[in-house]
């Protein structure tokens, strides 16, 4: 065979190739646009409850798709079936099992039915909440609502790779080849143009460019938000244009920026092969303004896009189609003679795509209400045989016909009847009323597990599983700053996990601004010990990618009053990790920070109510001093949960004993501590105002007052054991004391200890409470004093708890 001839049927072949790989392109945009429309319909239609799809979105999604590497990580939002399709991570009937909410993790794996249709997401654990060889596979970080809510955690993901590929030790251990290949991986982000104008975007984006990390962030780009057009949201109208500053320079790093069409598949091919590779290759961040993208059906089945958009786009959308465009790409291609398809082709195409989007829709309806079917008959049984045995025969048939003719029932419908024919047959005692009554709650049960599961983690890692070793110290203990204390743990810390990493604002060349990390950036180096922007949502969000891909970090907030930036990253991601996969994904991050008295309305603030209200799914612990701190770090890191420590921020100085097992002592969590037995009440506190309590107490004493006294060390999980109410029974008096405003944490508290725990049940007196003014605490000694509770105050609090009691030896004292 001569040379020419080789040439030419490796020419045939690549044609081949390449004609193939269009075509499946073709039937993948096909297959995902079909989707789009069926899932509409079925919300229409009432068979699911809400849509929002990727139509119009498909084409630079199958361009993007191939550079997704085996390891790259997704962080994007509700509009990238396709994408997901594309690498192999969702396929027809998921995405409706999806939609219809089905429960199982097997048949729905991105939320086990958990969000509304469109969030999307790996199983990156196993069934035991392992990890998962995350380089077998291409994974995407689990989806959230909020706009731009994927921007934070996407900083963190890509930035592991930057800790991976520069870390001295860890590319080469074992343990880590499941999350890096050294460092190569690319974090894909995608948003709307519209979420671009929320401030966790601009955030990130600058943060990126800061740090130099393999992102590719990939804007689609279709005009609107909901209703509201570019014009509204985005300066110059142009997002590319808005953020062209960051363009790198032969001199000056940052962002390497690219436009390109959202309908024009060459040219998103062409594009995306030369965005990945600077990022993989060079750890630059790109950005790609992916222009003229359409929304043929309109934002979601909320609402219909004909209210707002002019005839000449609605035009428009159907001209510049992205999937008519290809159409029209493939037909009119033209290589030498070499032509991809005809017009029947893609019909054909088009028609296989329509009938698997069909049957796949169809065996997910079936599946899901199948399930259904389990419980619809089981219970159905077991009514028809109350109705049957009972005294109420008519009022209980009456129930059972209306759920026996109702439209597909769902398990609302089932468990609603049952429990109302329990109610109706409340007198009677027959076998078939005890059966039902067994099957309901059976049924709350399963529900439990369907609902309600991995809030926390449900692995043997738990943060509860770990036992405590108590801190030990010799005879000759030195007496220390409470810093030390923290700063030689850190050093252990360092020195044990190769995948700890501390950061936050000022932590790194100084050492933090108490200086409980001094020297630790000299001794490991910055790439594990390092200063951030004053960023406290991207830190968190740093914390949340790097958590995701198997490193520890540690994020530091300076201070707590800061971390009201942070919270919303904080509750609508971190918390949910777990509980939003239904156990697929974890982000074992522990986020540290400092609060309590102090000085002015931004040093010293304690608003536990809201973090614990708003981070339920993350356990937050208020150590009352640096000792105790350390034990939490040093129990947290060998569990697989999300963490809040806040140091008392007036302790850093405060003296405590140099325990001799640092590094390896530990805090369980859940678990107060008792420091003084008592029997006249039981004083309940955390964290700096413990402290004064424990002045208070001994003052207490000194009025003839024996005061038990209960350090309650963590509010989530709070108290597990009841420690508390074991107290009540013997002093019969609650009091509580925190710098929280009124009804703040105090009131959760209270709630635990007397509806949780029956501790009313040994209450003698009113439980009383004492808390901060509700105003932020004003600044200086004197403000503190007028602001917060002072000793004086809880001493009189304790005081006027027993004059009510026994006013007789404790007489008024004003
Ligand atoms: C923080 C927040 N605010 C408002 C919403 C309601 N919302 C959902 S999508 C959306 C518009 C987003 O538009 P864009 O980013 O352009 O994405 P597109 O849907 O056009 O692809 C809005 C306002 C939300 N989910 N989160
Ligand atoms: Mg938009």
């Amino acid at each position: 065979m001569g040379k020419e001839t080789v040439v030419e049927n490796t020419k045939k072949l690549d044609f081949e190739t390449f004609k193939n790989e269009v075509l499946a392109d073709y039937k993948l945009a096909c297959i995902s646009r079909e989707t789009s429309l069926l899932g509409r319909k079925e919300v229409l239609t009432g068979k699911a409850k809400f849509g929002i799809f990727g139509d119009g979105k498909e084409l630079a999604q199958i361009a993007l798709a191939k550079q997704f590497q085996d390891g790259d990580f997704r962080s994007g939002y509700y509009r990238d079936q396709t994408l997901m399709m594309a690498i192999g991570q969702l396929n027809v009937q998921q995405y409706f099992a999806g939609l219809y909410a089905h429960t199982d993790e097997d048949v729905e794996p991105m939320t086990a039915g958990r969000q509304m249709g469109g969030h999307f997401g790996t199983r990156n654990l196993d069934k035991n909440g392992e990890w998962k060889d995350l380089m077998k596979q291409k994974n995407s970080s689990s989806d959230i609502s909020p706009t731009a809510g994927q921007m934070p955690r996407l900083l963190g993901l890509a930035l592991a790779s930057k800790v991976y590929k520069n870390h001295p030790t860890l590319k080469d251990l074992e343990a880590f080849k499941k999350f890096t290949n050294g460092g190569n991986e690319v974090a894909f982000g995608s948003i709307g143009d519209a979420s671009t104008s929320e401030g966790p975007f601009w955030e990130t984006i600058n943060a990126a460019g800061v740090l130099q990390v393999p992102m590719v962030m990939s804007v689609w780009d279709d005009g609107y938000g909901i209703s509201v057009t570019r014009k509204n949201q985005t300066t110059k109208d142009s997002i590319s244009e808005a953020l062209a500053g960051m363009q790198r320079t032969k001199d000056n790093p940052g962002y390497e920026i690219f436009v390109t069409k959202g309908w024009d598949y060459a040219h998103l091919c062409e594009t995306y092969e030369k965005a990945v590779a600077i990022a993989r290759k060079e750890h630059v961040p790109v950005l790609v303004h992916v222009k003229e993208v359409n929304q043929p059906q309109g934002h979601s089945t909320s609402g219909s896009h004909e209210r707002y958009k002019s005839e000449e786009r609605l035009k428009w959308e159907v001209e510049f189609d992205c999937i008519n465009k290809f159409k029209e790409w493939i037909l009119s291609f033209n290589a030498d003679g070499n032509k991809i398809a005809v017009e029947a082709d893609l019909k054909a195409i088009e028609e296989e795509a329509k009938k698997h989007v069909r049957d796949s829709k169809n065996t997910a309806w079936k599946d899901f209400s199948d399930t259904l079917k389990v419980d619809f008959d089981a219970a159905m049984g077991l009514l028809k045989a109350v109705a049957e045995s009972s005294s109420n025969k008519a009022f209980v048939q009456k129930e059972v016909d209306a759920l026996e003719k109702a439209m597909n029932p769902i398990r609302k419908d089932i468990l609603s009847t049952a429990r109302k024919v329990l109610r109706i047959t409340r007198n009677e005692k027959t076998s078939q009323r005890a059966t039902l009554a067994q099957w309901i709650q059976n049924s709350v049960h399963e529900n439990y597990d369907r609902y309600s599961s991995h809030l926390y983690s449900q692995s043997k890692k738990s943060a509860l599983n770990i036992e405590a070793i108590a801190p030990t110290y010799t005879a000759d203990a030195e007496s220390v700053d409470g810093r030390i204390v923290l700063r030689d743990n850190y050093d252990k810390l360092l020195e044990k996990y190769p995948e700890v990493l501390v950061f936050g604002e000022d932590v790194g060349k100084i050492g933090g601004v108490n200086q409980t990390l001094e020297g630790m950036q000299e001794k490991y180096g910055e790439l594990r010990v390092s200063d951030t922007g004053i960023r406290e949502a991207t830190i968190i969000g740093q914390g949340i990618g790097m958590a995701m891909r198997g490193l520890r970090p540690i994020a530091e907030i300076q201070y707590l009053d800061y971390l009201l930036y942070a919270v919303q990253v904080m509750s609508d991601d971190l918390a949910t990790v777990q509980y939003r996969t239904k156990g697929g994904q974890k982000a074992p991050l522990i986020v540290s920070s400092r609060g309590h008295r102090l000085e002015g309305i931004w040093h010293s603030g304690s608003p536990m109510g809201m973090i614990i209200n708003s981070l339920r799914g993350i356990h937050v612990c208020v150590p009352r001093n640096m000792t105790k701190a350390a034990g939490f770090y040093n129990l947290l890191l060998e569990s697989d949960e999300p963490a809040l420590v806040i140091e008392p921020l007036n302790g850093y100085r405060s003296k405590e004993l140099y325990p001799s097992n640092i590094g390896e002592f530990k805090i369980a969590l859940g678990v107060p501590e008792i420091t003084r037995e008592g029997n006249d009440l039981t004083l309940v506190s955390y964290g700096s105002t413990f402290n004064l309590c424990t002045v208070a107490a001994q003052q207490l004493a000194e009025l003839g007052i024996s005061v038990e006294l209960i350090d309650a060390q963590t509010l989530l999980p709070f108290d597990i054991h009841h420690v508390i109410t074991e107290s009540l029974e013997k002093t019969n008096r609650l009091m509580i004391v925190d710098e929280d405003v009124s009804s703040g944490a105090t009131a959760y508290m209270l709630d635990k200890i007397l509806v949780e725990q029956n501790g009313y049940y040994h209450l003698d007196s009113a439980p009383v409470t004492v808390s901060a003014k509700d105003h932020r605490p004003a600044y200086s000694t004197d403000g503190d004093y007028f602001s917060k509770p002072s000793i004086d105050d809880i001493v009189e609090a304790a005081y006027g708890l027993m004059h009510e009691a026994d006013p007789a030896n404790f007489p008024s004292m004003y």
